[in-house]
């Protein structure tokens, strides 16, 4: 397997902390989810604790306090417990963690409900997500109590909730050298992965063989696994923009739209490619795959650093309506398609979200100032598509029962952009 560099949480805590001033961050390991009774989901950490921290556990929380002058970093964590640790792993016990996390203190987490609300209550803000976790809140709470008693008497003390993602959020739509690593790795397995599946659609062949092809293919290059539910739809199932039952037989007509990526080091990729059962197309479906894959196109030449989203929206609109227009599907002209919205029938989602260790990955698209302009280091998704649900065309019914979409994972660089999963064709066979 590639060799990684190592993710940088030292360096990111010191920015946290910075950036906390003369707050604080509470940050609680996702809880375990279970299928049914008691069996529980392959562990997803929560993104926030595993960004700041690497922590990639059940049952820890985080305490940073950038108002304090000691223990800064602190760290809340299970026991060992040896009837535990026979059911789930081995756990390491808290000296060990301080030292493996690089903690200024690690304590048992019977013990976050006792020494969790003095921790906290010096600061002024604390950003802790309210709802999170029932033991976090219950400190939280009683932090801001102790914290206006504090400030009536000495004019300091923990008195304002916010949210964590106000700290996190833009620092994870950056993405560091050693992120941007794991994400070249996921987007090639899921290219690679594809390239192992696209054989599969076949009319007659299960959705869900593909899917079996594409997540035996993410796994067997060591991915984590799919980083959300792969949808393969067959002809009017991609009308559902999250289809993810895959329990239908190709038909030899269908056009078949997979969406799938890989997670690797928790960080994800997001692909889409939308084939012909049959391995060709033609007539106004063949038209309407065009237009998607020239919307693609325009979207990926706004893909630059200065520009936005919603540039990268609209560029992807303006060939849809175009299109649109071309095949008769709406009456031109197609700047007056676009100002009416009426392309919307046909393309109703955004053409672009963040991609990191969330699939929908945090950050904004705007803030105060308008529009987040896009920097190098940033990665986003570009998905143009086109959905013709059954009963939605009268003009054209030949294309009542198709989706398309397209979807490629784009990093920002100083001279515009990568496409990182630029190995996979838009279309197929010939169709590059
Ligand atoms: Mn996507």
């Amino acid at each position: 397997m590639t060799e990684l560099p190592p993710l940088p949480f030292q360096a990111r805590r010191d920015i946290i902390l910075f950036r906390l001033a003369g707050g604080s961050m509470v940050l609680p390991a996702a809880p375990v989810q279970f299928m049914g009774g008691d069996s529980e989901y392959r562990y997803r950490p929560d993104s926030e604790l595993l960004y700041a921290t690497g922590w990639a556990a059940p049952s820890c929380v985080a305490v940073l306090r950038g108002f304090a002058d000691e223990d800064r970093f602190v760290l809340f964590v299970p026991e060992r417990d040896a009837k535990a640790e026979l059911w789930t792993g081995p756990r390491a016990d808290p000296e060990e963690v301080k030292e493996r996390f690089g903690a200024d203190a690690a304590h048992p987490l019977r013990e976050l409900a006792e020494k969790g609300p003095g921790l906290l209550a010096g600061g002024d803000t604390i950003h802790y997500r309210l709802g999170a976790s029932a033991g976090c809140d219950g400190v939280v709470r009683e932090a801001l109590r102790r914290g206006r008693l504090r400030r009536a008497r000495k004019g300091a003390g923990a008195h304002v909730l916010a949210d964590p993602g106000a700290v996190l959020d833009e620092m994870r739509v950056r993405k560091d050298d050693a992120e941007i690593a794991r994400m070249r790795e996921a987007a090639r397995i899921t290219v690679d992965a594809f390239r192992d599946a696209l054989p599969e659609v076949r009319p007659g062949v299960g959705e869900w063989e593909v899917e079996a092809a594409l997540e035996s293919g993410f796994r067997r290059r060591g991915a984590g696994g799919p980083a959300f539910a792969t949808i393969v739809a067959a002809g009017a199932n991609a009308c559902t923009l999250h289809y993810s039952a895959n329990g239908s037989r190709i038909g030899p007509d269908d056009l078949v739209l997979i969406d799938a990526g890989a997670e690797f080091g928790w960080y994800a990729a997001d692909v889409t490619r939308t084939v012909p059962a049959r391995g060709r197309l033609d007539g106004a479906r063949r038209e309407a795959h065009d237009t998607v894959r020239r919307a693609r196109r325009a979207a990926l030449a706004a893909c630059r650093p200065g520009g936005t989203v919603e540039e990268v929206h609209g560029a992807a609109c303006r060939a849809i309506a175009e299109g649109l227009v071309g095949m008769g599907v709406v009456e031109g002209p197609a700047g007056e398609v676009l100002a009416e919205k009426r392309h919307q029938a046909f393309y109703p989602h955004q053409t672009s979200h963040w991609l990191g260790l969330d699939t929908h990955d945090s950050g904004l698209y705007r803030d105060g100032d308008g529009p987040v302009r896009l920097e190098p280091g940033m990665v986003l998704t570009v998905e143009p598509g086109l959905y013709f649900a059954p009963g939605s065309c009268p003009r054209v019914p030949e294309l009542e029962g198709t989706g398309i979409r397209i979807e490629d994972d784009v990093l920002i660089t100083d001279e515009g952009a990568e496409v990182m999963t630029e190995g996979l064709p838009a279309g197929w066979g010939t169709e590059g």
